[in-house]
This record gives C-alpha cells, structure tokens and sequence, in this order.
C-alpha cells in the first residue's frame, strides 16, 4: 500500500472512530434525558443558541425557514457535531488523550446549555451531557487505540498486522455502534412513554359549556373570493411561533397554575378543574405575532374558552393600577421557563383577556398550549399569550424584564393596524377584466372601519368591508378591480376604529412590530 493510501485509509478510520464517538455520547445523552425530554443534548444546545440569537438573525431564521426554522437549527447543530467528531477522531490517531479529552469538552458546553435555559431545574440537567460526553469519550479512546496498527512483530509481514488491527478495530465498532443505536432507541421510547400521561389527558378533557357564548358570527365575515383567509383558522392551519425545540407535553391532572406577586392578597393556586368549574367564556379573538412581516402569515382567528382572567386577579386581590394597585406588570411563566410580560391594566380594563382551555371546540393542542394558555385581545402574543403557562405573577415594570424584553424588544407592544392583500398572490399572472382584490385587516381591540385600496400611483378607493365580527378580530375586505395589460402595483391600508389611518412609515419587527403598507406587483397579462 502507497503511503499515502494508507494515511487515507487511516484517516478514514479516525474519521469513523469520531463519528461513532458522536453517536454514542449524543445516545447515552438522549437516554439519560429519556425521563426528561426537554433535556437532550441537541434541544439544549438549540435552546441556548436561540436564547443568545440576535433579533435580527433570528428574524432572518423565521423569514427564511418559516416554522421549520427549528428542524433546520438541529440540523445544523448535528453537522457543527459531524465536522467536530471526524476532527477529534483523526487527532486521537495521534493524540489519543487530546482526542477524548475534546469530548468531554462537548459535555462541559452541552451542561453549561442545559443551565442556562430558562427552564433549567438545576444540576440535573447537566446530567445527560455528562453521562454522554463521558461514555462518548471512552469511546473514542478505545476505538483511537484500535485504529492505530500494532506494530509489526519481528519477522512477520507488515501489512498482516494492520490488517489484523483493523479487524479488531471494526469489530469494536460494530459494537460501538450497536451500543450506542440501543441507547438511542431506548431513550426515545421513555421519552414517547413519557408524553403518554399528557396525550391521555388531552383525549380525555371534556370541555364544558360556556357560561357566556361567543356571539354569533354575523352573516358574511366570510368573503367569497377564492384565495382569501378563512376567518377562522383552522387549528392545523394556526400559525406557530415559539422558542420550544420540543414541544412540551403537559400532563393535564398535574397541571398547577399558582398565583401570586405584589397587591396578591389571596394567593391561590389552580389545577385544571378547579378552572374548568369556574363560568367560561368564548370568544373570537385574532392573535398575531410581533414577528410578522408587512403582508405575512403570523397571524390567526380561533373561536377560544377560557377563564376571565380580570375575575381570578380581582379574587386574589389585585388591583388595576388606575384604582390605585401597585402592580402595573403581570409576568406569565410557562412551564418551559418562557415569561411574557403584560401591563395589568390592559387585562383587568375589562376586554376578554382569559386562560383558554379551548380552541375551537377542542381542547388546546399540544403546539398552541395545552392545558392552558393566556390571551389579551389587542397585544402581539410576546406581551399576552403565554403558552404551557403555570406561574402569573404581579410585579412592576422596573422590577422585571420578561424573556423577550431582555432580549431588545419592547416593553409593552399593542398590535399595529395592519392591512394585508391575501389575493392576488405577488407576482401572479391574473387575465385582463375584472379581478378580485381581497384579504384581511386587524386592529385588535380598536376594530377596522374601513380599509382602502391603491392602484399604482392613482387614487385611493374603498374597498367593500365584510362585517366585523368583533373589535377583537380581524376584518375581510375586497375589492373589484378592473385589470388593464401590464405591470401594476396594488396596495391597501386599514383605518382602525379610533379613526388612525395605518402609517406608511416602514418599520421593521423589532422592538414592537412592523408597520408600513402591504404592496403586491402583478403582471395582467
Ligand atoms: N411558553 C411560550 N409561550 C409563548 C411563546 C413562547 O415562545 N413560549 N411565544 C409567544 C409568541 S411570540 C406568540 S406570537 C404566541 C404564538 O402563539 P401560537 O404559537 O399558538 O400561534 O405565543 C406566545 N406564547
Ligand atoms: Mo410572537
């Protein structure tokens, strides 16, 4: 064998050693987070690098992947792992104690992710990472020193004895490799096992009554046109924005929400049925995410049951700090370790803002919060609607940044009027003649009086307004557009119900929501 085949080859076995090293500390990591899902390896490494993501970058993350931006982290989070592991392990070819000792340095940063979550339960969550780090590093040492060809006794051939070495380094890794796929397995089936409780407590939640129904959604809030929003989206439809790489399943007969803080004279704390005996209420209410680009997808109507909110606090005491209370800010803590924080004020002055328990005539799903979520008709979900939430605690403003807030977002952000042309698509190709305009306007809490439309450089026109369903949600429009050949650009803007017309000045995400008119260029063919 040429020499630098054989290096090749060589290398190629450290490579492999690394690779195996990888799997085997990312399994056993995996099995001893089996009881504790949310403690795996690679969801808190992503955790922490989206803990530490500028805005900006992270804005790019969700404009470029969309919700998928989340699988694409940890998948990117394995390759950084892959390149690392092939490194480490054609260095232990020649330093076998480096090698293994830049595994453990793996389990070192993988412990100091898993602490730094907000979530983080204490030492605990180190654990998976050490135990992988360790056994992954013991690994590689016994696979290096097996890769690595004895040498020759005097007088036998060379090349017998490395093959004869790499015969015992293959089979090291065979089992290696079927250790570490055990492992593995076993841990994904605690961590199904685990989420069992939870899925049995959804499937067997029954959701009572309404003490006051949602009032009846006027005729016609549903526009024909063909391409338009339905006005309620669907729960699988129902955009998703969150920082959970997994989705925590909470198991509905241990749920607690505790409630607690400044003015807090009676603190209580609630288990599922305790809400649900309480007089619910229903209601239609539009959610939209600070994230939400001009004419983007963050945005959706359910038909939501829960709890008033504005009642528990006035039974613990709470008082609204226009009438004197001490505490302006209410900070949900979810059972993740998220907290958003809302301006008490906003959620005792008597809108519908409650813990929901329902969505659309289900429970909530898993994705949207279950058992229980908050809601504040008006503000963007990062100041209101907390999800998997457990804790609510009364505090100031001065006192407390909330999860986003620390992170360059605004303190208190109520949704901007927005206008949004659903169809046509941009780019689209429509036939000369009359073409539908239409699509959706939001100001929640303030309601949508009229929304008005944009040909080009002419004259704005009113669009046609479905009927409002409720200042809480978002309001249809259309448009009959007679299309003329050649390239156009439509434009629309909403007037909310204090009479402001939406701004044209463009703003961006952060710190407290995109502003600016939704444009769309189509060419009429
Ligand atoms: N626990 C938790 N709750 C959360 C979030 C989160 O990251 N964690 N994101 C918030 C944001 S930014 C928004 S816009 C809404 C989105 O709710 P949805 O995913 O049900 O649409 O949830 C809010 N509640
Ligand atoms: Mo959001």
């Amino acid at each position: 064998m040429s020499s630098f085949r054989r290096i090749l080859s060589r290398s190629a076995l450290g490579a492999l050693a690394g690779l195996l090293a990888a799997f085997t500390a990312l399994s056993v990591a995996e099995l001893v987070a089996g009881a504790r899902p949310a403690a795996g390896p690679v969801t808190v490494v992503g955790g922490a690098v989206v803990d530490r993501t500028p805005a900006a970058v992270k804005d790019f993350a969700i404009r470029t992947f969309g919700e998928s931006d989340k699988f694409v982290l940890q998948l990117g989070i394995l390759a950084v792992v892959a390149v690392l592991a092939v490194g480490l392990g054609v260095l232990s070819l020649s330093h076998r104690r480096t090698g293994a000792a830049g595994v453990l340095l793996f389990g070192v940063l993988g412990s100091a992710a898993a602490l730094s979550r907000p979530d983080s339960a204490g030492i605990g969550d180190a654990l998976p990472s050490i135990a992988g780090a360790l056994t992954g590093a013991l690994a590689l040492y016994i696979l290096a020193a097996k890769a690595i060809p004895v040498p020759a006794p005097a007088g036998a051939d060379g090349e017998g004895a490395g093959m004869w070495s790499r015969r015992g380094f293959l089979a090291a890794a065979g089992v290696t490799a079927v250790a570490a796929a055990s492992a593995g397995a076993l841990g994904r089936f605690l961590t199904g096992r685990q989420g069992q409780g939870a899925v049995a407590s959804r499937e067997s939640l029954i959701l009572p009554a309404p003490a006051s129904a949602a009032p009846a959604l006027p005729r016609g809030v549903q526009l024909k046109a063909a391409g338009i929003s339905a006005f309620t989206t669907p729960n699988a439809d129902f955009y998703r924005v969150d920082t959970a790489l997994t989705v925590p399943r909470v198991d509905a007969a241990t749920w607690r929400l505790r409630i607690h803080g400044e003015g807090v004279t009676r603190p209580r704390t609630y288990s599922l049925d305790q809400l649900l005996a309480r007089p619910l209420i229903e209601r239609d209410i539009t959610l939209t995410c600070v994230s939400n680009e001009v004419g983007g997808p963050y945005i959706g109507t359910a038909r939501w049951l829960g709890v008033p909110l504005a009642d528990l606090l006035r039974e613990a005491g709470v008082r609204r700090p226009s009438q004197g209370g001490q505490a302006d800010q209410l900070v949900a803590r979810s059972v993740d370790g998220m907290t958003l924080g809302s301006p008490v004020e906003d959620v005792m002055d008597g809108r519908d803002a409650m813990l929901a328990v329902g969505m659309n005539g289900q429970p909530l799903p898993f994705d949207h919060g279950f058992p229980v979520r908050m809601l504040v008709p008006g503000l963007y979900g990062y100041v209101s609607a907390c999800k998997w939430i457990t804790e609510i605690e009364l505090t100031t403003f001065d006192a407390y940044d909330p999860y986003w807030v620390k992170r360059n977002w605004a303190r208190k952000a109520p949704v901007k009027t927005q206008a949004r042309i659903d169809t046509p698509k941009p780019f689209a190709r429509p036939a000369a003649g009359p073409v539908a305009l239409a699509g959706v306007a939001w100001a929640q809490h303030r309601g949508i009086t009229r929304v008005e439309v944009r040909v080009d450089d002419g004259p704005w026109q009113d669009a046609d307004l479905a009927p409002q369903a409720t200042v809480d949600t978002w309001r249809q429009w259309s448009f009959p557009w007679t299309a003329t050949p050649g390239g156009h650009t439509v434009t629309v803007r909403a007037t909310d119900g204090t009479g402001q017309v939406q701004t044209e000045r463009r703003a961006r995400t952060i710190p407290d929501g995109a502003s600016g008119w939704h444009s769309v260029f189509v060419t009429v063919t």
